[in-house]
């Protein structure tokens, strides 16, 4: 896969629609290495390092039942690790996943409204 870092924070939705628009889907990290493959990119650029994320992680359909959107995928934390207490679901309002750097860029659960950058997913075929 490929991906556009888009640093401009949006709700999630909007993150999703935007990168359906160019044909591609919120990123969905299936594999450990994926996810690593990404952190890395984040860590390594001064101007993504301290940013938060939208991935296509949610549980708005079922509270607690992690999918990756547009993949239809069920979440694995193995995959992609959750940051120590979350989620959380703060509030009970937390429906949408995202990368956070201020916890050591693992993943967490935020209101979906929060205005974030996201990272599109594409296929080369
Ligand atoms: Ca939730
Ligand atoms: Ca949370």
């Amino acid at each position: 896969s490929c991906y556009k870092f888009n640093t401009t924070a949006t709700d999630w939705h909007t993150a999703r629609s935007n990168c359906k628009r160019q044909g591609d889907h919120l990123v969905a990290m299936e594999t450990r290495e994926e996810f690593e493959y990404i952190i890395r990119l984040l860590k390594d650029s001064p101007a993504y390092f301290s940013l938060n994320w939208w991935t296509a992680a949610n549980d708005i359909e079922n509270e607690a039942q992690w999918v990756w959107a547009d993949v239809n995928q069920p979440m694995s934390s193995s995959a992609a690790p959750w940051a120590s207490t979350q989620p959380d679901n703060l509030g009970n309002r937390e429906h949408c996943g995202d990368v956070v750097s201020k916890y050591g860029h693992k993943m967490n659960d935020a209101p979906c409204e929060f205005q974030y950058a996201s990272i599109c997913e594409y296929n080369l075929l």
